[in-house]
């Protein structure tokens, strides 16, 4: 029996609330391919930093190399100021253990109404490949005469050849395993001239590799319209850290609610865990209320089930999943019921 060390990342919020309930949901089924897991639940939270200055302890980089996975849930707080939660948990997460693929899926699951008139289910079905590890979340810059009305921020976007190349690829040999061999490249070229030349660049030297998949380029603002205009157009896409980051909460929309979306942060290489969260965030007005949406979590964990080989688990949860959305009857506010975080976690674990 292969037994997977989770490390467990609650956060702020709903993280807890969600994360909790998933690990319920893949504790049971984890039978399905003779699993087990030992949970390692670390209270790395922005309460941990109002009480202590840190949110990772010294130690907490090596801690976390030595498990399989980590399961995230969400981090911020409405008292700590946004920035410390991402920059000292999350993003650098991301960097130290090289996970530059952040795996986003959308998808119009059958019985979920989307936003948009006359959608079918199925027909909005995309799979984002967003950077993860530079871009425009690179922490470069610097501020200067701070409080004066002189005052300067400088942002810089880091585009590397190697960085622009390896999600491309990666993205491209994602579009190789689905059916309809297509892939969209997120670019805004024209007005930034030297990070996103570069990525267009990149992506020119990446599709002649690959001509089994029909391949475009597409402005973000171009990209935003056609995610509303026609989602189904869409297969894979791979954007930039911020625009991927940004398209990402349109495609969860368009599919019904953030609710549903999960999300991968993957080292493909394996020399690092791979990180599992859901793209939500904590949620201050819903905090402890007990009514969070614990699907994305869940489908997170169907992502990580996936990436540790665990085909059969990872399938029963989907189709316990499109189950209980499909029948309709139990639904979180998100989904217009009324209906709590457990009871949806409840009815798919009657199912799996
Ligand atoms: N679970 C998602 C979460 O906590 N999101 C907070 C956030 O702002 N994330 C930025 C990012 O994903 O780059």
């Amino acid at each position: 029996m292969a037994t997977f060390r989770i490390a467990v990342i609650g956060g702020d919020g709903i993280g807890p609330e969600v994360i909790d309930q998933a690990v319920r949901v893949l504790e049971k089924a984890a039978h399905h391919d003779q699993a087990q897991f030992e949970w390692n639940h670390l209270p790395w939270s922005s309460t941990r930093f109002k009480e202590t200055g840190v949110m990772v302890p010294a130690d907490g980089w090596d801690v976390l190399a030595r498990h399989d996975a980590i399961f995230f849930g969400a981090v911020g707080l409405p008292d700590v100021p946004d920035q410390i939660p991402v920059h000292s948990l999350l993003l650098p997460m991301r960097r130290k253990f090289d996970q530059y693929v952040n795996l986003r899926p959308a998808y119009l699951f059958d019985g979920v109404t989307s936003p948009l008139r006359d959608k079918a289910p199925g027909s909005i079905d995309m799979m984002v490949y967003r950077e993860n590890t530079e871009g425009e979340y690179a922490p470069v810059g610097g501020r200067m005469y701070q409080g004066t009305d002189a005052e300067i921020a400088i942002q810089t976007n880091v585009f590397t050849r190697r960085g622009c190349e390896r999600i491309l690829r990666a993205a491209f040999e994602g579009a190789r395993k689905r059916s309809r061999k297509k892939l969209t490249s997120i670019t805004k070229s024209n007005a930034q001239v030297y990070g996103m030349v570069l990525w267009d660049e990149c992506f020119a030297k990446v599709r002649a590799e690959f001509p089994d998949i029909q391949s475009s380029s597409l402005l973000v603002d171009a990209a935003a319209m056609d995610f509303v205009r026609k989602p189904e157009a869409f297969d894979v896409v791979v954007a930039s850290n911020l625009f991927g980051d940004i398209l990402t909460d349109l495609s969860a929309m368009v599919a019904g609610t953030v609710g549903l979306a999960s999300s991968a942060n993957i080292n493909p290489e394996r020399t690092f865990p791979s990180m599992f969260e859901p793209v939500h965030g904590s949620a201050p007005d819903i905090t402890g209320k007990g009514i969070a949406n614990p699907l994305a979590a869940i489908l997170s964990g169907v992502l990580m089930m996936r990436h540790l080989g665990c085909e059969k688990t990872a399938n029963a949860i989907q189709k316990a999943v499109t189950e209980v959305l499909k029948s309709g009857k139990t639904r979180t506010p998100d989904l217009g019921g009324k209906d709590t975080t457990q009871d949806m976690a409840d009815a798919v674990l009657a199912l799996v």
